[in-house]
């Protein structure tokens, strides 16, 4: 997305036009602003030092952008904790890999190994972050992602169908009953060839809400069909406007080429503010229409640890037509990105990018002017506030390119700026700028703990920017995105650290670190995997036609067994190796020599996971352990004897010196169901 903030910067300059603006976008990335509120070095390196051996306050979970997975870093140290895996192949987890995962990364499109993660949120009980699950969508082929933070595994992955570009998503409802997946490139609805000059008549938005209160069990509850507009970000109402959710929507003039131009002359966009429990009632009553569509919905069985893929073939639409009182368009300049609602929930800020105010929007005024019919106009059944009826009050001249707000929960939020890169505080309520400090390079979001939610733990403010450039030792000309930290318990805010990031961090959400509550392994016991062993004794070998299993355990340090026969070319073979450590943090890995069906194998104490492997070749092929384990990980090896096709080799394995025959093989089998083919046995759920 380093292109997208340039051609930003090229469409703000192209729709302002004004030399103040190419001025001010020279002065941000050609020379150093000044550091006006940096604390002196020896400062502000105490309050980030996180001495050894101690751990930091908060997690901060930051989306992996196109790299498409979440890093996890401490707060304040900015330590890279983990990389959790989510819609791309990861060789670190063997995630996308292995048979038991490579079902996750299945959609309607095939197997999509790859996507583009944006925002991680938070479950929320009561509007406020619980530590139990981080939701996280993928934009590309329109996903939304839930892992575990107990396991800190992605656990669950449901497709969006009628959607194109997921970016308003997945944020959450006070309660956690919903997240929220809304279009960024309108698409025709269904699906179908058409000319793209028809974009205004059959292109269309949708706005979906998807269960999301209960592990396992994402489903779609409703899409609301919305004019064709690209809707770009979303926050639900709280307090006060709770049941509301808001997404802010940019090209209403429905351009279909070149919009950095064509989607940047009205004037005002919209906000459209849904009241979801009105959809809710409006589907209870029948309203809704069952539409065909071909979607699916991912998940990791907790005991087997295999993932299974449901195909699911339709959806509850909602026309705003149908259902009054659902939708309104708050008018809010000039192609909004973020929509930010304030703790209390009265206050909706609109960061409009190409507008020199951020308008902030009342709910009170919302709820009165829709009583008083308050209404400009009507498009396509929704009625458009006017604007002076909404408005509560307007930040002026804070900066150029708002993206983001987030508060603090003292009465102040924090505004990304892109253009003027910088950081604006100001005050909720007299709408005037109390403190502005520069960012290195052109911020997108920002984050504050918790700083969406009802309850702000407002200490720091991390700014996730876009450009690097020379804030590090160069690496080439690409540098990884760089996030910096501010402390913001004061008055003034002010810089403690810089720390590069993995993609580019969009958005991040942290909690403190007490309610996180992280296992330290899986009960062996409990492995219900139909390929694991529970003892060393439990490996073996056996062939069902040109399909060979073979079963191992991972000990320190060595594999269970170790030395394999009567493997010929042709054959497809399935490593299913268990770890069967019961320790926090002891880790084996397994890989074959010159294996192109599968890169390797990271086990967690107590996991089963799976490596396929079509040898081409006859010869003899060692595996091993990739993960340094033990005095003698190096030791941790084994052979794997491949024959000629047709060869009379008997198939063998050699268990702790002893070669079991192919009589002592036959009768091992899988603990999985008779009469499940071999690749359901392996895969959970085969392609
Ligand atoms: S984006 S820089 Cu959330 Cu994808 Cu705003
Ligand atoms: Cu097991 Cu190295």
């Amino acid at each position: 997305m380093r292109s997208r903030g340039r051609r930003m910067l090229a469409a703000a300059v192209a729709a302002a036009g004004s030399a103040a603006v190419a001025g001010a976008i020279a002065a941000c990335h050609s020379t150093t602003p000044t550091l006006t509120s940096a604390v002196t070095g020896a400062d502000a390196a105490s309050r980030v030092y996180i001495a050894p051996g101690q751990k930091d306050e908060f997690y901060a979970f930051m989306s992996g952008g196109f790299s498409g997975q979440v890093s996890v870093y401490g707060l304040p140290s900015g330590r890279l904790l983990k990389v959790i895996p989510v819609f791309s192949q990861d060789p670190q987890e063997g995630w996308g890999y292995d048979e038991e995962t490579k079902p996750m990364l299945q959609t309607s499109f095939g197997f999509v190994p790859w996507d583009d993660a944006h925002h991680p949120e938070l479950s929320q009980t009561n509007g406020v972050p619980n530590g139990k699950w981080l939701f996280i969508n993928g934009n590309n082929t329109p996903r939304i992602a839930r892992i575990d933070l107990s396991e800190f595994q992605t656990e669950e992955i449901l497709q969006i169908p009628n959607s194109a570009g997921n970016h308003s998503s997945p944020f959450t409802t006070p309660d956690g009953k919903y997240v929220v997946a809304g279009t960024r490139f309108s698409v025709p609805v269904p699906n179908h060839d058409t000319t793209i000059a028809s974009f205004a008549q059959t292109f269309k938005g949708t706005l979906t809400f998807v269960h999301a209160d209960q592990p396992g069990k994402m489903a779609i509850a409703f899409q609301i069909l919305v004019p064709g507009f690209d809707y770009d970000l979303g926050h639900a109402g709280k307090g006060v406007s709770d049941g509301w959710f808001f997404f802010t929507s940019y090209n209403t003039e429905q351009a279909h080429t070149k919009l950095e131009v064509n989607a940047s002359q009205n004037d005002k966009d919209y906000i459209a503010a849904i009241d979801y429990r009105r959809a809710e009632a409006c589907v209870a009553a029948g309203k809704g229409r069952t539409m065909p569509a071909s979607y699916d919905h991912n998940t990791i069985d907790q005991h087997s640890g295999a993932a299974h893929v449901e195909r699911l073939s339709s959806v509850i639409v909602l026309d705003p037509s149908q259902c009054d009182g659902l939708m309104y368009f708050l008018p809010t300049p000039k192609s909004p990105h973020g929509v930010d609602v304030d703790p209390s929930g009265e206050y909706i800020v609109g960061n409009g990018k190409l507008s020199s105010v951020i308008a902030v929007h009342s709910f009170s005024k919302m709820k009165q002017a829709i009583a008083a019919k308050a209404f400009d106009k009507v498009v396509d059944g929704i009625p458009v506030i006017k604007y002076e009826s909404v408005l509560a009050g307007e930040v002026k001249s804070a900066g150029l390119g708002p993206l983001h707000t987030e508060f603090d929960g003292k009465g102040y939020a924090y505004t990304s700026f892109f253009i003027t890169s910088e950081i604006v505080k100001w005050k909720l309520g007299t709408w005037e700028v109390v403190d502005r400090t520069p960012t290195y390079y052109a911020i997108g979001h920002l984050m504050i703990p918790g700083g969406d939610s009802r309850a702000p733990w407002g200490k720091y403010v991390l700014a996730l920017n876009k450009i690097t450039k020379d804030r590090y030792l160069p690496t080439g000309p690409i540098m990884d995105q760089s996030a910096q930290l501010y402390d913001i318990s004061g008055p003034k805010m002010q810089l403690l650290l810089d720390f590069p990031t993995i993609g580019e961090p969009h958005y991040a959400q942290a909690i403190p670190a007490t309610l996180i509550h992280s296992v330290k392994f899986n009960a062996l016991a409990q492995n219900a995997n139909p390929w694991a062993v529970k003892t060393e004794a439990d490996g073996g070998i056996t062939r069902q036609g040109k399909v060979v299993h073979v079963k191992l355990a991972a000990i320190r340090s060595h594999f269970s067994p170790d030395n394999l026969e009567g493997i010929t070319v042709g054959d497809t073979v399935y490593f299913h190796v268990t770890n069967i450590e019961q320790d926090w943090d002891i880790v084996h890995g397994f890989a074959v020599l010159g294996n192109t069906d599968a890169s390797e194998l990271i086990l967690a104490p107590g996991e089963t996971r799976t490596l396929k492997w079509i040898p081409r070749t006859s010869g003899i092929f060692p595996f091993y352990c990739t993960d340094f384990c033990s005095a003698l990980h190096q030791e941790m090896q084994g052979y794997v004897r491949v024959s000629p096709p047709g060869s009379a080799v008997a198939l063998s394995a050699t268990i702790n010196d002893h070669t079991l025959g192919a009589d002592r093989m036959a009768g091992m089998h899988s603990n999985a169901a008779p009469g499940a083919s071999p690749a359901a046995h392996a895969a959970g759920s085969p392609r």
